[in-house]
């Protein structure tokens, strides 16, 4: 993998980041995602040299440092489940209306699938109105929208209401037809693709539920896995082509930013993959 434009990356998230990230922070975390493909005590030192130098890695994720595999997954799980605030599906409005903020007018959020600034206060149910898109369709595992995975803002975001249901409940794949609302998704029978910018921050929500939700406090495990069609299982897919997303658009200065909004304003956890990308790679891919 190139690294000219995950360099880019780095200086563009260090630019954007009022509490200015230390460049040492993305640059082994980028080295690592590069090298994920390679041998896996390569890959673990990369992420051992970068202990430290994250904004993170001395505090919350300490405990995960050092670790691969199920080890690794089962430190993040921990991690991200300890001293969590569950939210109501109503305060969900006024958390997107933070997170996703339009950081040209903050009287506006941006859409996911579209990039576009529609006005916060247009939340609703009516046409071209903004709806809370559950990136981890509520039905795979059938959790609604009482607090806890229905609620979680990780992976919530605005959408415009009728692109969110021509995304209903798919499965993440590549191919199909293009969406004529929102150009640069597609869709087919059994999964949708989102638009290059979204790709990487859909695996990376997909990813975190994964590990989040293991069946504890009367919540579903949720697991991703290889498949499109899951339907009500509590699978989310498509495994293989999320962790191709998931390095091909690493995380924006505007996931940084709404990673830490969650955590400082709203749930006090945060998504483990924006932070480090490559330990994707080093739960699934080994
Ligand atoms: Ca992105
Ligand atoms: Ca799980």
């Amino acid at each position: 993998m190139p690294l000219g434009p995950l360099r880019r990356t780095a200086a563009t998230a260090l630019l954007a980041l009022p509490l200015a990230l230390p460049i040492a922070v993305t640059v082994p975390a980028q080295a690592a995602l590069a090298d994920a493909g390679g041998p896996s005590a390569q890959v673990a030192s990369a992420v051992a040299a970068s202990g430290g130098t994250d904004a993170h890695d001395d505090t919350y994720w300490a405990p995960a440092l050092g670790k691969t595999g199920a080890e690794l997954e089962s430190a993040l799980h921990e991690i991200i489940s300890t001293d969590v605030t569950r939210l109501s599906y109503a305060q969900v409005w006024d958390a997107l209306k933070v997170t996703d903020r339009d950081p040209a007018d903050p009287t506006r959020v941006i859409l996911l699938y579209q990039g576009t600034s529609v006005p916060a206060s247009d939340n609703g149910g009516g046409v071209d109105q903004w709806n809370r898109e559950h990136v981890w369709a509520k039905s795979h595992g059938d959790f609604g929208t009482a607090a806890g995975p229905g609620t979680d803002i990780h992976h919530l975001r605005p959408t415009d209401v009728t692109v969110n249901s021509d995304r209903g409940n798919l499965d993440f794949d590549e191919g199909g037809a293009e969406n004529d609302e929102a150009p640069g998704n597609f869709s087919d029978g059994d999964s949708w693709e989102p638009r290059e910018e979204d790709k990487g921050d859909v695996a990376r929500m997909i990813l975190y539920m994964s590990v989040r939700y293991e069946g504890g406090d009367g919540h579903p495990d949720l697991e991703a896995d290889d498949a499109v069609g899951n339907g009500s299982a509590p699978r989310h897919g498509r495994l293989s082509v999320l962790l191709e997303w998931n390095a091909e658009d690493p995380p924006s200065a505007a996931e940084l930013r709404r990673n830490d909004l969650v955590q400082s304003d709203f749930q006090g956890n945060r998504n483990p993959f924006i932070d480090h990308p490559e330990w994707a790679q080093q739960i699934w891919a080994s």
